[in-house]
């Protein structure tokens, strides 16, 4: 499949691998961002806007026939940049597709929607089985996004596949990571299969590579298409020496959210 797809967060790290990836498998971008995007490719179309500014998000969504929307803050903040950039954002970027007629969006949610969800006893986690349970506003902003994604399947009939996302990392840096891993080859190979996915109408989807010792299941991103390529089990030797095997009794490898559900991430730590 292919067709114009218009990119926010376009700058940031994984708009920069999408940008990268999505071309050769066939797809056109409309890159947007609050800041210019460096070294427009040809064919590339950018766009300079606030994800927040209804307005021209609109206008950049006319003739799209998919938003896939990565941008956003990206990591726990205050209340009110959290709720303006990710809620307001994921609101106006939604509302701008319904308006342009484009017909699907892809939304950047995080496995942080779901943080407090423990590990099971044994086997994978799967979606449904990790109903919200944020760990931080940053969580919160990404249940309201899945939030916002359903009612705008139900009420307006859009298709919206929402990625919990692992922890997006040119290679992983932690224990927790070996788990917990999105390659940026993968995160191209997630976002083409969301987007391409005959009718999927509203999809959470967990986004992290083929790791070995993943605990989220990936059958339903698999469902989707997605085939993953990497596993961080490559990088286990060398953070294993430095870090030792993981505790699993430690919050930090027995919660989804790992260290978000943490003291250190406590709202005080983060007020304005
Ligand atoms: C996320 O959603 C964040 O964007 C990123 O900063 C990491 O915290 C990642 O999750 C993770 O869980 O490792």
């Amino acid at each position: 499949m292919s067709g114009l797809v218009l990119l926010s967060g376009a700058a940031g790290r994984i708009g920069t691998w999408l940008r990268g990836g999505l071309p050769e498998r066939g797809w056109a971008l409309r890159s947007l961002d609050v800041v210019p995007v460096p070294d427009v490719r040809p064919g590339e179309e950018q766009v300079v806007a606030d994800v927040t500014d209804l307005a021209a998000m609109t206008d950049a969504a006319r003739g799209a026939s998919a938003l896939v929307h990565m941008a956003g803050i990206s990591g726990e903040s205050t209340w009110p940049a959290i709720s303006h950039a990710n809620i307001e954002g994921t609101y106006c970027a939604l509302e701008a597709a319904r308006l342009a007629g484009v017909p699907r969006v892809v939304l950047a949610g995080s496995n942080h929607a779901t943080g407090y969800t423990p590990r099971p006893d044994g086997g994978l986690l799967r979606e449904v089985d990790a109903p919200p349970r944020p760990d931080t506003y940053y969580g919160v902003s990404k249940v309201a996004m899945e939030g916002l994604g359903s009612l705008y399947v139900d009420r307006y009939g859009l298709d919206v596949v929402c990625l919990r996302i692992g922890s997006a990392l040119a290679e992983p840096a932690s224990t927790r990571h070996l788990s917990t891993w999105l390659s940026p080859a993968d995160a191209v190979s997630l976002v083409d299969a969301a987007l391409t996915a005959p009718s999927p109408g509203f999809s959470v989807v967990w986004g992290v590579s083929a790791n070995t010792r993943n605990w989220w299941d990936l059958s339903a991103a698999r469902a989707l298409g997605y085939e993953p390529q990497d596993d961080a089990e490559v990088y286990a030797e060398a953070l294993l020496e430095v870090h030792g095997e993981p505790d699993l009794t430690d919050p930090v490898h027995g919660r989804v959210g790992g260290e978000y559900t943490t003291a250190e991430f406590d709202a005080e730590q983060f007020t304005a």
